[in-house]
């Protein structure tokens, strides 16, 4: 990249692809005046002369969408273009439940029968061989307009619009809305398209397409439309999200929006989310609104119950230290929502889950996959338990025999246990550059605020910081759900904020340096913006930092005190307690390494280092890391072991050393899990300088005190 870029930022560009000025020129500055002509797309002359003719002869047109946001917003927008255009026009959206996605042979009769003689798909059709035969028949046209990979061979129609059909091209990616906005300028030019960007950018951004190219312009736009110019269904929705008096971003239309509308399709008619978006009067538009986002309350507490059902299955039944895919059915489990659940699932484990509901003996199922492990191979190897079963390499979907579940799921994990690379089941933090200073010039900032909106294809830019020390963590936020702290970077403090991990605060408590990956944003406080951290992820650096041995010092000593000297338990013979000492095969997953002393812990860390697991297995002082991932392997010095979930933990590693201590604090339900390692002869001799000498001392201090009467002060 020529200079002109500041450093980070420059950096930011190269990552996505853009290595020239005037690419970054284009990247920084995504007009609309960029947008190639709608001709360019193959088919697109042929659809516009069908419709015209369909316009000058007064026929009755029916666009076919589909129910999901891309499909909803692409109906509306072609529907108000061909409107404005003297059309007589209808939108048909199937049915999610009773008719699934696409073009269906039975609609078309029954939209023919109505006299219409046109039918305009977006969104959908590029698959519909024989449902295009269909509308022949009945003597309907057919211009199909979609954004779907092509199959070997075209349907028959008047007209097959799609960008795929290109070799090459930044319309390539569009979504289905973005397919019909360029039929739409085709018809009415520019200014048809316009006044319904709002549709375009909402429709693009939830349809989750890169945002690149000119899907990037369209999302742009759009978000400026949307914040500038929504129409009354749009406006609504913003204002039942509690958006009002925010700017909108992509996130949102990712995360408030577009689940609204999308709501409609999974609990009801997909049809009350098109009303909305075409309603023109305020008030109306409102109560549509209000209503959907009723609608979506509800599925939310419907999905919470699925997933709160699910982990409670997990806890009580699943082995996840062995069972590497998660298999889970239950009877009349929502089938609307079962797809989100098994992606919920797999964020907080980590690993693929597939979710079954079950009717009367039959089980539908939606599976969910991690980067890195294709489960659509994985279900082939039970297809012949499977009725129905489509999907690709991170989700699929399938319905059988209910009788046949504990069949899938022994066959998923006996596949997974050979296939699936327990690693991938740690999740892996990516970054575009490492932060080393506190002091980032406004230049950067304005540059990396002009890389948005963020989304697939380009991530909101992610830094490394690879030891930064928090210093002044407060907690905040309702439930004090969120921590606040700064980081001592470089020669100064940078602010941060970590949302939903105010369950970390006790741990920031102890002072030791922390590797964190997180996103850059210029905040505002009363009257002044100042740059802030959103922290993505955090955890301790390895190493025995001061603080960290003062820590572990003093832990060790408090063990001694309350676990040997105050406890009237008399521990069994060691040699009852504990296997015979073998060498260590901890993983990424399923081990619990421990340890009290500073010698037991630089061994563990050694060993970690040693073995290529440092970056996958968290450390914890006194207990489990609250963002370990269940299963995962951690190493934990000082346990408490009320702080340590028990869940997900095969192996529990001690040191050979260590045993004495360890006759006093282990539960009785960990005693079969535990492995004691041997450990190399001088860190056994620095485990005993730290805990023998130790030991005695406080002995005799300890029999002082007693002597004297003060034993418990
Ligand atoms: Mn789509």
């Amino acid at each position: 990249m020529e200079a002109g870029y500041p450093p980070l930022s420059a950096r930011l560009l190269v990552n996505r692809g853009v290595t020239d000025p005037e690419g970054a020129a284009l990247f920084l500055d995504p007009s609309v005046e960029r947008l190639t002509d709608p001709l360019d797309i193959p088919d697109m002359d042929r659809a516009v002369s069908r419709i015209r003719r369909g316009l000058e002869a007064g026929e009755s047109m029916t666009i076919y969408g589909d129910y999901d946001v891309d499909g909803v917003t692409a109906s509306v927008l072609l529907y108000r273009v061909l409107k404005q255009m003297g059309a007589k026009v209808r939108v048909y959206v199937p049915d999610r439940h009773s008719e699934g996605y696409g073009l269906h042979a039975g609609a078309i009769r029954a939209i023919a029968e109505e006299g219409v003689k046109l039918i305009v798909t977006v969104d959908c059709g590029i698959h519909a061989i024989p449902e295009a035969r269909v509308a022949t028949e009945c003597g309907v046209d057919l211009v199909i307009t979609d954004h779907h990979e092509c199959g070997e061979e075209l349907p028959e129609a008047a007209a097959v619009v799609n960008p795929k059909r290109l070799p090459s091209g930044p319309q390539r990616m569009l979504a289905g809305v973005g397919v019909a906005a360029k039929l739409a300028q085709a018809l009415g030019g520019w200014e048809a398209v316009a006044p319904r960007l709002d549709l375009i950018g909402l429709g693009t951004i939830a349809d989750i397409v890169p945002l690149i190219d000119e899907n990037r312009i369209y999302a742009a736009a759009g978000l400026t439309a949307m914040n500038t110019s929504p129409c009354p269904g749009l406006k609504a929705l913003i204002r039942v999200a509690g958006l009002s008096e925010k700017t909108i971003s992509a996130g949102h239309v990712g995360f408030a929006l577009g689940p609204r509308l999308n709501a409609a399709g999974r609990m009801e008619l997909a049809s009350d989310a098109v009303n909305l978006l075409l309603c023109d009067d305020q008030d109306e538009a409102m109560t549509l609104a209000e209503e959907l986002d009723r609608r979506n309350r509800e599925r939310q507490e419907v999905l919470q119950e699925l997933v709160s059902a699910a982990c409670e299955g997990i806890e009580a039944q699943a082995d996840i230290s062995k069972e590497r895919i998660l298999v889970l059915s239950g009877e009349g489990w929502h089938k609307g929502v079962i797809g989100i659940a098994a992606s919920r699932l797999t964020d907080i484990y980590h690993r693929p889950a597939v979710l079954l509901s079950v009717e009367g003996g039959v089980a539908t199922a939606s599976a969910r996959s991690i980067p890195g492990f294709d489960l659509y191979q994985a279900l082939l190897t039970a297809e012949d338990l499977f009725d129905r079963f489509g999907g690709h390499p991170m989700a699929a979907g399938f319905t059988m025999e209910a009788g046949g579940i504990p069949a899938l799921r022994e066959r998923l994990n006996t596949y997974a246990a050979a296939h699936l690379d327990p690693g991938l089941l740690v999740p892996a933090y990516s970054y575009d550059a490492i932060l080393d200073t506190h002091d980032i010039p406004g230049r950067e900032m304005d540059c990396i605020g002009k890389m948005a909106p963020f989304g697939l294809g380009n991530p909101s830019p992610l830094f490394h910081i690879e030891e930064g020390g928090p210093t002044a963590v407060r907690t905040m936020g309702a439930q004090d759900a969120h921590v606040k702290m700064q980081i001592i970077l470089g020669n100064g403090r940078l602010e941060a904020v970590g949302f939903r991990m105010g369950d970390l605060y006790p741990d920031l408590m102890t002072p030791t340096p922390y590797s964190m990956v997180g996103s850059l944003e210029v905040s505002e406080w009363m009257d002044s913006a100042y740059t802030q951290f959103i922290i993505r992820h955090m955890k301790r650096t390895p190493g025995l930092t001061p603080g960290a041995a003062l820590w572990i010092h003093r832990r060790l000593y408090d063990a001694f005190f309350q676990e040997i000297l105050y406890n009237d338990a008399v521990p069994c013979a060691q040699e009852d307690l504990f296997p015979e000492p073998e060498k260590v095969s901890g993983g990424p997953m399923g081990s619990l390494f421990v340890s009290y002393t500073l010698a037991g812990t630089a061994c563990w860390q050694d060993y970690l280092a040693a073995s290529g697991l440092i970056g996958q297995v968290l450390w914890g002082l006194g207990g489990t890391p609250p963002n370990a991932v269940p299963g995962q392997s951690v190493l934990v010095s000082g346990p408490d072991p009320s702080r340590i979930p028990g869940m997900g933990i095969g192996r529990i590693w001690l040191l050979e050393a260590e045993r004495p201590i360890w006759s006093y604090v282990l539960p009785t339900e960990w005693r079969e899990k535990v492995r004691v390692c041997v450990s190399a002869p001088d860190i056994k001799m620095a485990v005993a300088a730290e805990t023998g000498i130790e030991r005695e001392i406080l002995g005799r201090v300890y029999r002082y005190l007693r002597k004297i009467g003060r034993a418990h002060v």
